[in-house]
């Protein structure tokens, strides 16, 4: 091919061949490299999203831009041998593929680029067989983009199995895999019928712990958050994480982990969680693991959000307002371990790995733990997943892959070092597969030979990796098979003793404590009521301040009018207020008083219906600010605007982490519409609203979930009132307390809205906060408040009353909840009828059962009670009010809604008009 043939080719491989028509190739290329340089302008950060912080801004600063250079000299060797280069190369990158670190996933035998026919560099290959190709650990990092990581990762990597553990080091490894072996054997033994997921074939985990506490202490961290599943946990929490396995037999005798007058319903063993100060060299460290609920991987977020809730608590990273070069923790780091068919199958992975390096949800890397016993239950890789490793979803955002085979604690230690400094120097997530092996079925009590007969033929004939470790350190001379033998018998010998300890044994209070020492049970008896109003004047200079941006800020011509001088005019006036300013008052004096308020989920900044504005953008240069972090005078609480990915189960496990971390700031997540809280239904279920009841945690995370009836069709109508309902622990047959697991409210007036925020930390005991958000209610004149509803002695009221009907001339009272109000108090004035009240039920759990007696006292001639909603029949509270409105207030309540439905709405407008009329009609017609 001659050498214009050459450049054809390439301008034709590149698309280019319509605009060059030159026949001189150079010109060609000239014009090659000036698109290329027009299009690299266009990535200039100005321009390069929609907004951006490239200042910063509270909870966010930048990654630094790293300037890395291989050096000339290295540069020059490698083009002069770039044969062999590129060969070293190829190991780097497919030597994972012949390493023997474990059984290979099938299909990857296949690199030719690794052949070589020269002999002089017999030498090299055979260093890079060792290192690349080895029986212990293997590394996949070539499809990092970034240079520096990958010769960094190269270099560190090339340089492992230089590197030697210590004698003392051995020995204490040995101890923990020879107790995490006693402990499995001493439950087998004394509970045989327990499901305790154990270590045996993963045993070498707890090398990894040791190695990770030791790095931890070296660099000042002050704590670790980890996220674990079942297999092993008990053998780690109670050899080296201090929990009494006292705690653990009392549980399996059954009675409650928690002391007798704790109401808690309590969890199984494999769920325990542990906050404990570890002493480690002489250092103290702060080991946090989060519950694990059954349902895998879930917790993973959640420990994420924990992290960073740390962070925060400690001005920690970009929470430093001191240092401000200070981008990542210093003290607080992520841990996560996942089972190898969980990593590979349960989406929450995908979702976190993706909200790693995004702005306001990085922890500065996680560093993650795969348990590979190449089997989920029983299924085997091949059918749990498409990928090659289970490990492979880690490619997806360019972390690094360490493959180490679980028969060989030395490597794991070698290899969590070196995963540790990688994390800590790029601040990145990294992955150690950890390949090892069940030894029993997965649960114990179940037979794995059923479905794998083969694989446990080996694993049955095989010596436990305990044992093949302690006779290597004997052989060597380190650990005689007395000194083994001895730990093993010494330390059943405490299990017996903690065994027989059990029954006297008395857990500790452990809820309640350090940040949360303020915070008590809420009362079951009584429903208690918060002042939740300010002064006016300072209420208009926080309203002021939300609208208010530097002089040099461009603001939005558009904005400026209809958000900034409409909202100034309103509060100048005290009246008018509405939605998204009650919500600025709420967040704003929350702030002033101390607490910082997180706001995330999808477009929250400027909010889905474009009516928040929190963040405003300069039109010059696309800076984000948030007018609210510039509050002058008050406590100095800081608002963190946090726009998500587009996921819902991964983020609000993350908010519902930094919920349970710190109860003075304010966690606020808000669904783009509300139904799709249904994608975080896992984390609803096993954290938000059983949490308390199993764990003793208690939560005010805000839920926003906008909801009504709208003409917009099936999903975007209907946040599931009824799901939230029937997930709450409210009584059908008596009234609530505060204690009920969780708060349902449905405002229908901003000072509504602004009161049930507020109240959410400034009550004594914390609540997570279902809110039926509004859309149309944002902008209704209807709905509106004036300053004397934000004013010192208000309050949120579980009931608003109706003040437009003379009481005795009531004969029927209807009860409604959320926006629907406004279309039949319309109804009633068009039809002027004037013997129907209408009732608001604000709150809905609790079910506000005394503000109902009082309001149903004053209509004495009535006979007709309805409950009118827009929702379906089965859908909306209807079948939540009913038992308790005839089982407590003891009359017939009526029916007044759209049928029943398997969808939420029509799509079709014109059904949707005459379904709308109809149920602001029949309510005064039944
Ligand atoms: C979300 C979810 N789906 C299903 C299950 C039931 N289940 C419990 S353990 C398990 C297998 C887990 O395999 P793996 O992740 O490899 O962990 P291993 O038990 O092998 O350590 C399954 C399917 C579960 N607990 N959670
Ligand atoms: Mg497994």
């Amino acid at each position: 091919m001659s050498k214009n043939d050459a450049f054809s080719l390439v301008i034709a491989l590149l698309g280019y061949e319509h605009i060059y028509q030159s026949s001189d190739p150079h010109i060609m290329l000239r014009h090659i490299f000036r698109i290329k340089i027009s299009a690299t302008l266009l990535h200039s950060p100005a321009l390069r999203r929609t907004y951006h912080s490239e200042k910063g801004v509270f909870g966010y600063r930048p990654r630094p831009k790293r300037q890395f250079k291989v050096s000339e000299e290295v540069l020059q060797s490698r083009n002069a041998q770039s044969n062999v280069y590129r060969w070293v190369e190829a190991y780097r990158k497919h030597g994972h593929k012949f390493a023997n670190e474990n059984v290979k996933p099938q299909g990857l035998l296949n690199a030719p680029e690794l052949e070589t026919t020269t002999t002089t560099v017999d030498v090299l290959e055979l260093l890079l067989k060792q290192i690349y190709c080895g029986n212990a650990v293997s590394a996949e990092f070539a499809y990092i983009e970034n240079l520096e990581e990958r010769e960094w990762l190269s270099k560190h990597f090339e340089q492992l199995k230089t590197r030697s553990v210590s004698n003392d080091a051995r020995k204490q490894i040995a101890e923990l895999l020879i107790k995490s072996q006693a402990w499995d054997n001493f439950m087998a033994i004394k509970f045989p019928t327990v499901k305790r997921y154990g270590g045996e074939g993963a045993e070498t985990l707890l090398a990894f712990f040791w190695q990770l506490l030791r790095d931890s202490i070296q660099v000042d961290l002050s704590h670790i958050v980890v996220a674990m599943s079942h297999r092993g946990r008990t053998a780690l929490q109670t050899i080296m994480l201090n929990m009494r396995p006292a705690k653990i037999f009392r549980k399996l005798k059954g009675e409650s982990e928690f002391p007798k007058d704790c109401q808690a319903m309590s969890d199984v063993i494999s769920h325990f969680h542990t906050s404990e100060d570890l002493e480690i060299d002489g250092k103290t460290i702060h080991f946090n693991m989060v519950r694990n609920p059954s349902h895998l991987e879930s917790g993973n977020p959640v420990s994420m959000g924990k992290t960073r809730s740390k962070q925060q608590t400690l001005k920690d990273g970009a929470f430093n307002d001191g240092n401000l070069s200070m981008e990542f923790s210093s003290k607080v780091l992520n841990v996560i371990l996942h089972g190898d068919a969980a990593f590979a199958g349960q989406g929450v992975n995908q979702e976190c790995l993706n909200m790693a390096y995004v702005p306001h949800y990085d922890v500065g890397g996680s560093l993650h733990v795969l348990i590979n016993n190449q089997v989920g239950f029983t299924t085997p890789g091949e059918r749990g997943r498409s990928t090659d490793y289970a490990s492979d979803l880690a490619k997806t955002i360019q972390a690094p892959v360490f493959h180490v085979n679980g028969d060989d604690p030395e490597m794991l230690i070698q290899v969590t070092k070196l995963a540790f400094d990688y994390q800590r120097e790029f601040r990145k997530d990294v992955f150690i597969d950890l390949n090892c092996f069940r030894r029993w079925g997965h649960n114990e009590l179940d037979d794995p030979t059923f479905t794998n007969p083969l694989v446990y033929k080996i694993i049955h004939t095989r010596k436990s990796i305990p044992d093949l470790y302690t006779e290597k350190l004997a052989n060597e001379s380190i650990l005689t098979t007395d000194e083994a033998l001895k730990i093993r018998t010494d330390y059943l010998e405490y299990l017996n003793a903690e065994l027989i300890a059990a029954s006297e044994y008395e857990p500790e209070a452990s809820y309640f404590q350090k940040q949360w020492h303020h915070i008590t049970t809420a009362s079951s008896d009584y429903v208690t009521y918060w002042d939740t109003g300010l002064d006016y004047a300072l209420l208009n200079y926080i309203g002021q301040q939300s609208v208010s941006y530097p002089d040099n800020f461009k603001i939005h011509p558009h904005l400026r009018k209809i958000h900034v001088e409409a909202r100034r005019n309103k509060l100048n006036a005290g009246e008018k207020i509405d939605w998204s300013t009650a919500e600025a008052l709420a967040i704003g004096s929350l702030m002033y008083q101390g607490n910082n308020v997180r706001l995330s989920g999808e477009d929250v900044g400027r909010g889905t219906f474009s009516h928040r504005h929190a963040m405003l953008i300069d039109q010059d240069d696309n800076e984000m600010y948030i007018p609210l972090n510039d509050l002058k005078g008050g406590l100095g609480g800081k608002l963190e605007i946090a726009n998500s990915i587009l996921s819902e189960e991964a983020v609000l496990g993350f908010e519902y982490g930094m919920a349970i971390d710190n109860p003075d700031n304010l966690i606020i997540w808000e669904a783009q519409f509300g139904d799709f809280a249904n994608g975080a239904q896992i984390i609803i279920d096993n954290f938000i609203i059983s949490g308390e009841t199993k764990w003793m945690d208690s939560n005010a995370l805000v839920m926003l979930l906008p909801h009504g009836y709208d003409g917009a069709a099936s999903e975007h109508s209907s946040c599931r009132i009824e799901r939230f309902l029937q997930l709450c622990d409210s009584k059908e047959t008596d009234s609530d307390g505060d204690h009920v697991n969780i708060n349902i409210v449905n405002p229908t007036t901003p000072a509504q809205y602004y009161h049930v925020l507020r109240r959410q930390v400034l009550r004594n005991f914390r609540k997570p906060l279902i809110v039926v958000a509004p859309k149309i209610l944002l902008r209704l004149p209807a709905a509106t408040s004036t300053h004397v509803d934000f004013q010192p002695g208000t309050k949120f009221q579980n009931i608003l009353p109706d003040v437009t009907v003379q009481p005795n001339d009531v004969q029927r009272v209807i009860l409604c909840s959320g926006k629907h109000y406004y279309a039949l108090a319309d109804e009633r004035k068009a039809q002027q009828i004037n013997n129907s009240a209408i009732i608001r039920l604000e709150s809905l759990c609790p079910f506000p059962l005394l503000e109902l007696q009082e309001q149903l006292a004053k209509y004495r001639n009535a006979k007709t009670f309805v409950w009118s909603q827009e929702e379906q029949r089965n859908m909306g509270a209807w079948n939540f009010v009913k038992p308790r409105f005839e089982n407590l207030i003891g009359k017939p309540l009526l029916y007044c809604g759209r049928v029943e439905a398997p969808t939420s709405a029509t799509g079709v407008g014109k059904i949707h008009k005459q379904e709308a009329e109809e149920v602001v009609r029949r309510p005064f017609q039944l």
